[in-house]
């Protein structure tokens, strides 16, 4: 038992440096793009944070030696049973239809996996759950069909990203369909709190990169977080089905230095008059006139 089990992780570790290798292989260039797809690229998108390291790290290192695992265990069933037990080979089949041993394993195996599994899926999730202390606050509004980024603490006023046309993209050597107006920015190395909520339907905010995606849900205030662990532009997209331009809602993360995030702050805001005045006269009519 013990000597088939590492043989097992011998070839699942085999099994994962070949994926890396291939990955690696198939994009040199993808090597040196972080925060966005790549073509011909294999694997997940490359690491901007310690939680996307750790969930790239549980779908190498766990899962896809389980699924190699299983899929291997399947196809020389497969294999087995077409070679040994075809009309020509087992001219009279046998007639039993159970067999409990066979069932009860598996049945339990799975189960064993499953819980295997578990263990360091739930140590992802409690590892994503539980936020530092954070150093920032954006609040994160999605709607049909863009996002709108707020600063509660440095008094910065929601403000509207929205998708970049194909022209304005290739003008800016950007990627179509992922780069918008008015990023949202955040400095290298703190803590970015994100709360998350939606104004008619359920978006989703996620960032491939930071390993982050949580539902913008209408009514409702989700809270995500992250900690950029290197500089430059980062680009996500609205991840939940949410109409008929769905997919023309990027997200665009820059991260720059505390110098240049404090500088952004000092050009953007704060606005006070814009706050002051913003809200409430409109609200009443609008209400009215829905109903
Ligand atoms: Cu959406």
């Amino acid at each position: 038992m013990q000597s088939v089990f590492s043989r097992m992780r011998r070839l699942a570790a085999g099994m994962s440096s070949l994926t890396i290798g291939l990955a690696f292989s198939a994009g040199a260039f993808a090597e040196e793009v972080v925060g966005q797809p790549v073509n011909g690229a294999l694997g997940l998108q490359p690491a901007a944070s310690q939680i996307r390291r750790d969930v790239i790290s549980f779908h190498d290192n766990i899962l896809l030696p389980i699924i190699v695992a299983i899929t291997l265990l399947v196809l020389v069933l497969l294999i087995v049973v077409v070679v040994r037990f075809n009309k020509r080979a087992n001219p009279t089949p046998a007639r039993f239809s159970h067999n409990t041993p066979i069932e009860v394993a598996w049945t339990v195996v799975p189960v064993l996996i499953l819980m295997f599994i578990a263990i360091f899926s739930f140590k992802l999730l409690f590892e994503e759950h539980d936020m530092p202390k954070p150093d920032l606050t954006v609040k994160v509004v999605g709607r049909q069909w863009n996002w709108d980024y707020e600063y509660p603490d440095q008094k910065i006023a929601a403000y509207t990203s929205t998708p970049l046309t194909a022209e304005e993209a290739s003008n800016k050597h950007v990627p179509y369909l992922l780069a918008a107006s008015d990023p949202l920015v955040a400095p290298v190395g703190k803590v970015v709190r994100v709360q998350v909520t939606a104004e008619d339907v359920i978006h989703s905010f996620s960032v491939p990169a930071f390993g982050i995606k949580i539902d913008a849900i209408p009514g409702r205030l989700n809270q995500t977080w992250f900690k950029a662990d290197r500089t430059g532009v980062f680009y996500g997209q609205c991840s939940q089905l949410c109409g008929i331009n769905h997919a023309y809602m990027p997200i665009e993360v820059h991260v720059v230095s505390q110098a240049e995030f404090d500088a952004w702050v000092a050009s953007k805001g704060p606005k006070p008059a814009v706050l002051a005045s913003a809200a409430p006269t409109p609200a009443t009519p609008a209400v009215a006139a829905v109903h």
